[in-house]
């Protein structure tokens, strides 16, 4: 490709919005131009990568028996009706009418339409298991997109579903998938960990998320520092092994605490240290007001609580409601003498003469021991998992790191089929319903993430896998005729041995070339210079900043041994 003619517009200024350094890299490398808030257009240079990510999704998802189809970005809203998710997701999912005032959604997912089709034309356990996917455009209407493509509100997802005849089946095709996978962002040579999560709204059981490690990622992850647990820290399960003290019993005894609520006020005023205080949360869970408690030192996890009462509609109590059951303010709540049902996370039940609230406004309660003056209905893991806790596999220590999801798979049972009557005659002519699987990798998003991973002060710096271009030819003076017929020569020579090649035969300066050479960040540059007389021409490494001077008729393999060794 001749730049002369390419449009690869780059920028030698960092756009003020652009918060991260992905998001200013694709700007400024001319990969995107934002069209409107949240959606952005591809210029050749982004498109050319985005293509390469596919290409290894779509080989991956073929060699795992997958079947690619193509499934309609406008779905009738009927569809959502019938699944009952149609209101689940407010203003996020977006909406349209056709001509005949008809409802439409534009697809941020597609369970229904792909649940539909199999409906319709599988009827018979020996045409199970399948597994569909798609590489297609997405539409969520993020209330605050950010961080360019990361967080978009048009995006471009693999999504693919299996449908199995029994949970054995979607156990193999789940495996399938996750190995599938790790294939995937392996060879996208990103530093990635598959790590446990929470399904969510979307319903399932089993689920993990793939996740690229970046201090700008917005989920947390928890990792044991020396074995394999990873989990997202919405869910990581806590290891409940808490040595109780030894200390006797106290007498309980009301204290006055004038204006005293927080954990830290109470603690200084009580002079106990935060792991003696238990503090009360109101929720409503399905309306009705329970009392979750978790030791001071430690935070509610609301998706825990969620999931305690089996994916109820959980909400934390106003202060209103908090007066209306407890009557007393928050901050001066507590467990003792409540007529309401208490919960409380495994840490609580080792507090040994701890401090709560009084239930009365400006009092607390000290030398409070749970099993003797309060009714605990149930211990649970309720709390949020912190660095330096144990791992929960009882091997390490807890670390945490940020992580950007580019990947997430679901098992997903019977939620849509049977919602939508997908079913199949089994071996004995019994009709059951499909056990479904989803599984989606984030591909505009695994782009971005692989630019957060892979740049440095001068610009990008692509791996060979996922490059534009293999090569970026650079004629340093196209007044100069030797070296001029010797760009085109090597030009015309290097594209017939079928190597990428980004041609910068622009009647530019050197400087300006150099620059947009290290910003666009492809793997090599063959730079043709005062030494073209000589048949000398200089490559530079673009990750490691490596110089080789290069006599043209070794070329070619010089440049096969270096690609080679940067493919590893
Ligand atoms: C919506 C909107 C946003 C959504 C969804 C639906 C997330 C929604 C979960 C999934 C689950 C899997 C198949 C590929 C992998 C992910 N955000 N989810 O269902 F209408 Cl506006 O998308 N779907």
């Amino acid at each position: 490709m001749r730049q002369r003619t390419y449009l690869s517009p780059t920028l030698r200024d960092v756009p003020a919005d652009a918060e991260i350094i992905s998001h200013q890299l694709m700007l400024r490398s001319g990969l995107i131009r934002q069209t409107a808030s949240g959606v952005y257009s591809y210029l050749p240079l982004g498109k050319r990568v985005l293509r390469k990510v596919e290409d290894i999704v779509r080989e991956e998802m073929d060699n795992a028996g997958a079947q690619e189809v193509l499934l309609p970005a406008i779905q009738p809203a009927e569809l959502w009706e019938e699944s009952g998710r149609l209101g689940d997701y407010g203003p996020e999912l977006m909406r349209l009418k056709d001509r005949h005032q008809r409802d439409f959604v534009l697809g941020a997912t597609h369970e229904e339409v792909i649940t539909t089709i199999v409906r319709d034309d599988v009827q018979s356990y020996k045409k199970l298991p399948l597994n569909l996917y798609q590489i297609q455009t997405k539409y969520r209407d993020e209330r605050r997109p950010r961080f360019g493509v990361l967080r978009s509100r048009e995006f471009i997802m693999k999504d693919a579903y299996s449908f199995d005849t029994s949970k054995e089946g979607l156990d193999a095709s789940y495996e399938a998938m996750y190995e599938a996978y790790t294939k995937i962002f392996t060879r996208c040579q990103l530093d990635f960990r598959a790590v446990e999560a929470d399904s969510g709204a979307i319903g399932g059981t089993d689920t993990h998320e793939f996740m690229v490690l970046s201090d700008i990622g917005e989920d947390t992850i928890a990792y044991s520092d020396t074995s394999s647990f990873a989990a997202n820290t919405e869910i990581a399960p806590v290891l409940a092994e808490y040595e109780k003290s030894s200390e006797s019993l106290k007498e309980l005894e009301k204290i006055e605490t004038p204006n005293v609520r927080t954990i830290d006020e109470v603690s200084s005023f009580v002079n106990v240290s935060n792991d003696k205080i238990i503090k009360s949360l109101l929720y409503l869970v399905n309306e009705e007001p329970v009392l979750v408690l978790v030791r001071g030192d430690h935070e509610v996890n609301e998706i825990k609580v969620r999931n305690l009462f089996d994916k109820a509609t959980v909400e934390f109590a106003t202060t209103e409601q908090t007066k209306e059951y407890l009557n007393c303010e928050v901050g001066f709540v507590g467990p003792v003498n409540v007529n309401i049902k208490v919960v409380a996370d495994n840490a609580v039940a080792s507090v040994v003469n701890g401090v709560c609230g009084a239930n009365e406004k400006d009092m607390h309660y000290q030398y409070v021991n749970l099993e003797r003056d309060a009714t605990i209905e149930q211990f649970a893991d309720l709390r949020t998992i912190q660095e330096g806790d144990p791992s929960p596999d009882g091997r390490g220590t807890v670390k945490f790191a940020k992580g950007i999801e580019v990947g997430h798979v679901f098992k997903l049972g019977t939620k849509y089929s049977e919602a939508l009557g997908a079913n199949f005659l089994d071996e004995n002519g019994k009709s059951q319903t499909m056990i479904m699987g989803c599984y989606g990798i984030g591909v505009s998003r695994t782009v971005a993430a692989i630019v957060e991973q892979n740049h440095d002060e001068f610009g990008l710096v692509w791996p060979t896998t996922v490059a534009p271009f293999d090569l970026h030819l650079v004629t340093i003076n196209v007044k100069d005729e030797t070296q001029r017929n010797l760009g085109e020569a090597l030009y015309e020579s290097l594209k017939k041995s079928r190597f990428d090649v980004l041609f910068d035969d622009r009647p530019e300066r050197a400087g300006v070339k150099f620059k947009d050479s290290d910003l666009i960040g492809l793997p090599i540059r063959v730079a043709i210079g005062k030494r073209a007389a000589e048949g000398i021409v200089e490559l530079k490494i673009r990750k490691t900043g490596e110089m080789i001077e290069v006599q043209v008729d070794e070329l070619e393999t010089v440049l096969q041994d270096q690609l080679q060794k940067l493919a590893n």
